[in-house]
C-alpha cells in the first residue's frame, strides 16, 4: 500500500487544491491525486487558443486567505486561461500544497473495503492507496466528449480537443484547419484560429446564442475598492443566487438609470414597447436581452428576446446566407450555459473563415485528408473537436467507484445520478463529491461553491472524529426526497423546455439519461440546506 492518509483527494483543480490547505489546517493527513502533471483542473487542460473565463476574476478567486486577495493582481476584469493557471501555480506555491499532491497518477478504482471500513483507490499505474475518508473533487467539466464519427481513424492530419489542448504551441499558420463544435469552446477558439490558421473551417450542428463578453483591463482603482471591500464582496456572494456579488464592476443598475428604463420592465421584457426593445438592443448590446426575468421562464418573453437576437445577428454578419445558418431556430435563450464571446460573428465576415451547417449538409465521414460532407469534400492539416464534456457525472462514473456489497456507482446512476445535496451517495459511505450532481455547482461561481462543499466535508469529519462516528452516508429517503426537489424547481425554466438539449440534461452524450443535473433554486437556499443538515446532526444522513 502506497499510503494511508486520513483522506484521499482525487484531482487537483481549484477543488482538490484547497481541501489540502483546509484539511491539513483542521489537523489531517490528506493526499491528492490527479491525472495532469500539475494543478488548475480545468483551467490546466482547457489551454486552447481564447479560453477565458465567463466569472470576473476577482470574483472567481479562493475566499479562504485575506493576504492572498490583497497580494494577486488580475490584469483583465474576466481572466484568461493564462492567467487563471498562474493563479492557481501561485496558490500552489504559497500554501505549499504539492506537497500532499501526487501528479501524472489517474485514478481508475474507487472501491470501498467494507470490512475495515476503508477506501481503496488504484491507479491506472497499479498503486494502490487507502483512506478512511475519500473527496471526489473531479470537476463538473474534466471528461472531453469526443464524438466516434465515421472514418475519424482513417484522417492523417493532427486531431486536437479543446479540453486536453497540448501544452506545446500549436502551429497552424498557413494551414487548413477544421473545428467541430460551437458551444462556449468553439465560439472562444474559432475568432482566435481565425486569425492564426490558413483558412478555418467551422463545422456547426446548432447554432448558438452568444453575447459578447466583457474585454476591460483591470483599472487599478476597481481593483483597490474590491481589496477595501473583500469582507463584505464575500458576503454578498453567499446572499446571490449564483455566488456572484452585485459590487463593482459588475453593477449595472446606473446604466439602467442612465438609460431611464424602470427596475420593474428591468426585469421584464414583455413590459418594454417593441421601440424600447429595439433601442435598448441597438444601444447596450444582445447583452441587454439576458437582465429580464421573463425571458428565461415565460416562452412568449423568450420569443421576443430570441427575434431580436437573431435581428441582431443579421446586422453583424455581412452574407445573408451566412448569418441565416448562424442564427439559432430550434431553441430559445436560457436554455444552454450563456455563451461569451470576443468577435464571433465577426469573424464569418473574413475571406479565410467558412461555416459549414452540418444540418443542411450533414457530416457524411471523416477520410484520411478531411471531412466530407453530403456536398463537399473539405481538404485539412489540423480537426480540432470542440465538442463538450460528459458533464457533471462523467469523471465520477470514469474513475469506477465501487460502495456497499460491490455496487458500482455507474449501476445506481443508470436512470441518473441519485445523490443528496450533490455531496454524497447512499451506499458509499464516507465518499464525498465536490460540486456533484444536485448541488448549484455549474450554475453557482465555482470558486465560491467549491469552498462551501469543502468547508461542510471538513466540518463533517470532524463531526465524526470528534464523536466517534465511523461512517455517513445519506439515507435513501433523503436522496429521492432532494431529487424530487431538484427536479421540482427546475420545471418551468428554459432550462428544462421540451425543445432544450444541453450538456445540464446529459443531452449532448449518446444513451445518456435526461435528468437537469445541477441545483436551480439558488446558492443561498441551497447553502442553508447544508448548513441546517449539519446544525441538526447531519439530518438526513445515518451516521455510525
Ligand atoms: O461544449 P458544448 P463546450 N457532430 O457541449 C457540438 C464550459 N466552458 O466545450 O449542440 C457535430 O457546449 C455541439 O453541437 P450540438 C461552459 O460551462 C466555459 O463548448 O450537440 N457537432 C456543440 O456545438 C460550457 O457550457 C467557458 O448539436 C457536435 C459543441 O459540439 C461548457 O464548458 C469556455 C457533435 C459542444 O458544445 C461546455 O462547452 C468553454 C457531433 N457529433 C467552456 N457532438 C467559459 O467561458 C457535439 N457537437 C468559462
Amino acid at each position: 500500500m502506497a499510503d494511508s492518509p486520513n483522506v484521499l483527494v482525487v484531482g487537483a483543480g481549484f477543488a482538490g487544491m484547497y481541501a489540502v490547505y483546509r484539511f491539513r489546517r483542521q489537523g489531517l493527513t490528506v493526499k491528492v491525486l490527479e491525472a495532469g502533471s500539475d494543478v488548475g483542473g480545468t483551467w490546466y487542460w482547457n489551454r486552447y487558443p481564447g479560453a477565458r473565463c465567463d466569472v470576473p476574476s476577482l470574483e472567481y478567486s479562493y475566499s479562504f486567505s485575506p493576504e492572498l486577495e490583497q497580494e494577486w493582481d488580475w490584469p483583465e476584469v474576466f481572466s484568461a486561461q493564462t492567467d487563471i493557471l498562474r493563479y492557481a501555480n501561485h496558490v500552489a506555491d504559497r500554501f505549499d500544497l504539492r506537497r500532499d499532491m501526487q501528479f501524472n497518477t489517474r485514478v481508475v478504482g474507487v472501491e470501498y473495503r467494507q470490512d475495515e471500513n476503508l477506501w481503496r483507490l488504484t491507479t491506472e499505474q497499479g498503486e494502490q492507496f487507502e483512506a478512511a475518508f475519500v473527496v471526489m473533487a473531479t470537476g463538473c467539466l474534466s471528461v472531453p466528449n469526443k464524438p466516434e464519427l465515421p472514418g475519424a481513424d482513417s484522417f492523417v492530419g493532427e486531431v486536437l480537443h479543446t479540453g486536453l489542448w497540448p501544452k506545446e504551441h500549436v502551429d497552424l499558420a498557413g494551414k487548413q484547419v477544421g473545428i467541430i463544435g460551437t458551444g462556449s469552446s468553439g465560439v472562444q477558439a474559432i475568432p482566435e484560429l481565425a486569425k492564426q490558421a490558413g483558412h478555418l473551417y467551422v463545422f456547426q450542428r446548432t447554432p448558438v446564442y452568444t453575447v459578447p463578453a466583457n474585454r476591460k483591463q483591470m483599472r487599478n482603482d476597481v481593483q483597490q475598492e474590491f481589496r477595501d471591500s473583500y469582507r463584505e464582496i464575500r458576503r454578498m456572494q453567499q446572499r446571490n443566487q449564483g455566488g456572484i456579488s452585485t459590487f463593482r464592476p459588475l453593477q449595472s443598475d446606473r446604466r439602467w438609470q442612465r438609460e431611464g428604463v424602470d427596475r420593474a420592465s428591468e426585469k421584464q421584457i414583455l413590459k418594454l414597447t417593441p421601440g424600447q426593445r429595439r433601442n435598448l438592443v441597438a444601444t447596450q448590446g444582445l447583452a441587454s436581452l439576458l437582465a429580464f426575468r421573463d425571458v428565461y421562464t415565460d416562452p412568449e418573453a423568450n420569443d421576443v428576446a430570441n427575434e431580436l437576437y437573431r435581428e441582431a445577428v443579421r446586422g453583424m454578419v455581412a452574407d445573408p446566407v451566412v448569418a441565416a445558418r448562424l442564427l439559432p431556430k430550434d431553441y430559445g435563450l436560457g436554455c444552454k450555459r450563456q455563451v461569451l464571446d470576443r468577435d464571433y460573428y465577426a469573424t464569418f465576415n473574413r475571406d479565410d473563415v467558412t461555416l459549414v451547417d452540418l444540418q443542411e449538409t450533414p457530416l457524411d465521414t471523416i477520410t484520411a485528408q478531411g471531412l466530407r460532407t453530403s456536398d463537399m469534400q473539405y481538404e485539412l492539416d489540423v480537426l480540432i473537436y470542440a465538442t463538450g464534456f460528459d458533464a457533471m457525472t462523467g469523471a465520477l462514473l470514469k474513475a469506477n467507484v465501487r460502495g456497499r456489497d460491490g455496487r458500482s456507482l455507474a449501476d445506481k446512476w443508470r436512470y441518473g445520478p441519485v445523490a443528496y445535496l450533490g455531496l454524497q451517495m447512499q451506499g458509499f459511505p464516507n465518499l464525498f463529491t465536490v460540486t456533484g450532481p444536485g448541488s448549484p455547482s455549474v450554475l453557482c461561481n465555482m470558486l465560491v461553491a467549491i469552498e462551501q462543499h469543502v468547508n461542510w466535508i471538513g466540518d463533517c469529519i470532524a463531526h465524526m472524529r470528534n464523536n466517534g462516528f465511523k461512517s455517513i452516508e445519506p439515507l435513501a429517503e433523503s436522496e429521492d426526497e432532494w431529487i424530487a426537489h431538484v427536479n421540482e424547481v427546475a420545471q418551468g425554466t428554459m432550462y428544462t423546455a421540451p425543445s432544450c438539449n444541453s450538456w445540464y440534461l446529459g443531452a449532448n452524450i449518446a444513451g445518456k439519461p435526461r435528468i437537469f443535473m445541477p441545483y436551480v433554486g439558488g446558492y443561498p437556499r441551497y447553502r442553508e440546506r447544508c448548513e441546517r443538515a449539519a446544525a441538526n446532526g447531519y439530518e438526513g444522513f445515518a451516521l455510525q
